[in-house]
């Protein structure tokens, strides 16, 4: 068992904050079959879709190809919407009281998507949210525009400008993420220059795989947040604890993928007892079959973490969102008020 059923009963009343979810990853199992099945007369098969059966494990080659499968089946934007609907109602429901979803921005013209009107379907999809919601003020969200490993650099950049033009919008920074074993990270290093120079803030998935020269020149970016920092030599644990940079961290996507061999071996118990900065995420809700309270209450479990550590992880997370400082207060005050609130 990886915990208890009271943790997860605890873990799922503690207001919490998502900082590492990637739309099309976090898409409901029905959504996706639904979808899917609309597709008549195309190669996708049911079993290319079954998103949860083989939950213990899935190397993250097989992830990348579900990915794609799933990327065949979400072509339009009104299954955009629906997805952006359905994760903000989803994490609402999980008590998820701020997020900063994160997606790359398609062009698709056989189906008549550009990068812009994909990313009008997501804002539609959260108005739709807000508007049929009762608990319309509990979640409040922001976006991360995602860099795919697969894209040159004038398509990064053409993500980077696209991410500043819409920062009314609600996007606050950029993510470089995509399957790891996949391109060279100076071809991205402009459009992540670039959107630093216009005020964005920047979060770099790194060390998914044992990758040590990359891993080296991330860090010596210094992104705003890290994602993942699995696959490190003793020399890079060194400089990740002397550079402070926050870490998202993703239990159970980092296990079910191997980037981690177990929970208990996981690099989350030695950064948290060192005191370095740690945020719990789930990375692909979807794909990994997890929920923010479920990432929290497998670490209370693996790690034996008290009632009061857990409230001191949901809480310190406010500090690291890619909000103005300002605003950022603001989220911390409404979080120790609501912790106050939840045991
Ligand atoms: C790296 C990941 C990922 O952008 O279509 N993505 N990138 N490592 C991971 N660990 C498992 N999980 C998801 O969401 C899906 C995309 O997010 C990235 C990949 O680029 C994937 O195609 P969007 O909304």
């Amino acid at each position: 068992m990886l915990y208890r059923p009271e943790q997860l009963v605890f873990c799922q009343a503690l207001p919490k904050i998502e900082l590492h979810a990637h739309l099309n990853g976090s898409i409901r199992d029905a959504t996706l079959r639904e979808l899917a099945a609309q597709l008549n007369g195309t190669s996708i098969s049911m079993p290319d879709v079954q998103l949860r059966t083989q939950q213990a494990s899935r190397p993250l080659g097989e992830c990348f190809k579900l990915f794609d499968v799933i990327h065949q089946i979400t072509t339009t934007c009104a299954a955009i919407t629906r997805i952006a609907r359905e994760v903000l109602a989803d994490m609402a429901a999980d008590n998820v009281v701020y997020a900063e979803l994160r997606t790359t921005p398609k062009s698709l013209p056989r189906h008549g998507m550009t990068k812009e009107s994909y990313m009008s379907a997501v804002f539609q999809g959260i108005d739709d949210y807000y508007a049929a919601s009762s608990r319309a003020h509990d979640i409040q969200v922001r976006l991360l525009l995602s860099i795919d490993r697969r894209q040159s650099t004038d398509e990064a950049l053409e993500t980077a400008r696209l991410a500043v033009q819409l920062r009314d919008k609600g996007v606050v920074g950029l993510d470089l993420s995509g399957n790891p074993s996949v391109g060279q990270w100076e071809t991205w290093v402009p459009a992540l220059d670039f959107a630093r120079q216009h005020g964005l803030r920047v979060a770099v998935h790194a060390g998914e795989v044992y990758n040590p020269e990359e891993t080296a020149a991330i860090l010596a970016w210094a992104p705003d947040r890290l994602g993942h920092m699995c696959c490190l030599d003793a020399s890079l644990e060194q400089q990740l604890l002397l550079s402070r940079v926050p870490i998202e961290l993703c239990l159970s996507s980092n296990v079910i993928t191997g980037s981690v061999p177990s929970y208990q071996d996981h690099h989350f118990a030695a950064l948290h007892n060192g005191g370095h900065s740690v945020v719990l995420c789930t990375d692909d809700s979807g794909v990994f079959a997890t929920t923010l309270s479920r990432e929290y209450a497998i670490a209370a479990s693996a790690f034996t973490l008290s009632d009061e550590q857990l409230r001191q992880l949901a809480l310190t997370a406010a500090d690291h969102v890619f909000l103005e400082p300002g605003e950022r207060q603001v989220l911390r005050a409404r979080m120790e008020q609501l912790l106050g609130g939840s045991s």
